[in-house]
Parts: C-alpha cells; sequence; structure tokens
C-alpha cells in the first residue's frame, strides 16, 4: 500500500511537471493592439507588449541562458534557430501559432503587404557577458528583415544594463539586394561606426535608448532603423531572444 502510494506520487509529479514544462503561455494579441504597436514603430521607432511572458516562462528561459553563459566560462554565446535552444521556451514560443500570427500581422499592418508564406524566423539568442560580450556590443546595423521582435531575457538591475540604441526608420525598404548592400557598407565601416558611437552620448545626436524589461515584448522596424546594443558590465549577464522576420531580398545575413 506504501509503496504504491509513492509510485503515484512520483508520477504524478512527474507529468505535473511535464506538463508544466510544455506549456508556454502565449497571449493572443487583438488587432487594435497590434495596430496601436503599428503606430508606435512608425511613430518612435519601436513598440512594446509589456509582459508578454509569463513569469514561469521567463524562469525557464534564464535558466537556459544561466548554464549556457556558465558552459562558455563567463563569456559571449549565441544561440541560432530553434533547435540550439530546444527546451528554454524559446523554441516553443518559434513554433507557436499565436506569436507567428502576431508577427505575420504586424508586418502586414505595417508594411500594408501580405506576409511572405515561405519564410520562417531567423532566431537568436544572444547572452552577453565578459570582455567577448563587450566586443559583441556598439556595433550599429540595419538588421536583414523587415520586423525584429526581441524578447530581454536576463537584464542586469544595476550598472551597465546594455540599452537597447537607436535611429529609427532612416531608410526606406530597398528595391535592389545591391541598394541595401550600399547602405549596409556606409554603416559598416570604421569612420561611420565612429561617428555613431560619439554621438550616443551628445545632446543633438544621440540615439533612442531603450531600457528593456526582461518578458516585455519589443519591436521595431530592423531592416530600416540604424540600431545596436549597449555593452553590459562584464561581470553581469545581458541576454536577448531575437526574431527577425521577413527579408526583402531573400538573402540572409
Ligand atoms: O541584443 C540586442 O539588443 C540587439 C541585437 C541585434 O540588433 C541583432 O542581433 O540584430
Ligand atoms: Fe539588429
Amino acid at each position: 500500500m506504501g509503496a504504491t502510494q509513492i509510485t503515484y506520487e512520483a508520477l504524478n509529479n512527474f507529468y505535473l511537471k511535464g506538463v508544466t514544462a510544455m506549456e508556454l503561455c502565449v497571449p493572443d494579441v487583438p488587432v487594435g493592439e497590434i495596430d496601436r504597436l503599428v503606430a508606435e514603430l512608425n511613430d518612435k521607432g519601436f513598440g512594446c507588449i509589456p509582459n508578454y511572458l509569463q513569469p514561469k516562462d521567463l524562469q525557464r528561459m534564464q535558466s537556459f541562458v544561466t548554464s549556457a553563459v556558465q558552459r562558455s566560462n563567463n563569456e559571449y554565446v549565441h544561440f541560432n534557430g530553434p533547435d540550439e535552444v530546444s527546451g528554454s521556451g524559446l523554441d516553443e514560443l518559434a513554433h507557436s501559432p499565436r506569436f507567428k500570427k502576431l508577427i505575420y500581422e504586424l508586418y502586414e499592418r505595417g508594411t500594408g503587404k501580405k506576409a511572405p508564406e515561405q519564410q520562417s524566423f531567423y532566431q537568436v539568442l544572444r547572452c552577453l557577458s565578459g570582455q567577448s560580450g563587450q566586443k559583441n556590443s556598439m556595433i550599429f546595423h540595419y538588421d536583414s528583415y523587415i520586423v525584429t521582435a526581441l524578447v530581454p531575457i536576463q537584464i542586469p538591475n544595476s550598472g551597465m544594463a546594455g540599452d537597447l540604441l537607436m535611429y529609427p526608420n532612416k531608410r526606406t525598404v530597398r528595391k535592389t539586394y545591391l541598394s541595401n548592400a550600399v547602405d549596409k557598407v556606409l554603416l559598416d565601416n570604421p569612420l561611420s561606426q565612429r561617428l555613431l558611437r560619439a554621438s550616443v552620448n551628445t545632446k543633438r545626436f544621440s540615439p533612442t535608448r531603450i531600457k528593456m524589461l526582461p518578458g516585455h515584448l519589443y519591436f521595431f522596424w530592423g531592416y530600416r532603423s540604424i540600431h545596436t546594443n549597449e555593452p553590459c558590465d562584464a561581470d553581469k549577464v545581458r541576454a536577448t531572444a531575437l526574431f527577425h522576420f521577413a527579408n526583402p531580398h531573400g538573402k540572409a545575413n
């Protein structure tokens, strides 16, 4: 009788853990809210859905980050695609119909075009830590994809937090891959990078600074906006999950 009870309890525990581990809670965002987001992206450069992730889901993602950073000896590490973050919950988010619908609708309502059906997300998890974390910061760029959705997983709550810096909506969607490449070359050179870095703390030319909170979901037009992240202190961890959608030139980089 005693033995049966223990076995039953153990099974029950296992079953319950299994259920909570599998079920990522993804909100259904109404169309009116998406229109509000689009207006924010166009007007101030970024939009935010506060507390998009449930605390338990965020904790699971944070545990994944903690062990990944430990494995990399507290240095920068990143993961591409859902398979590399399998079990963290970020893979489930990328596959979630509600999340996909949100991004497709944001794209469609923001651009007036039909969302490309064949493209999936270009998904990245970036974990900044140590000296290499600092080297992977302050690199201003345009993304190759129109929509950038960003979920901060872990942000230091003191010192340098790794704010997102942005000059929003600085270019239109280029017709050709060549003109897109020209924009990128004009930005990705030592002189432009030096000028942009020198502008960060000026009164006149400073970028929009976004202090991000873990579990919120942020959007911006990554293709159209010059952006980067500030470094965080080397002894801290700053982790962001990025979901890029819709490459107008069909080439990833
Ligand atoms: O980690 C961030 O805050 C931004 C990273 C980014 O812009 C990118 O990976 O394209
Ligand atoms: Fe980016």
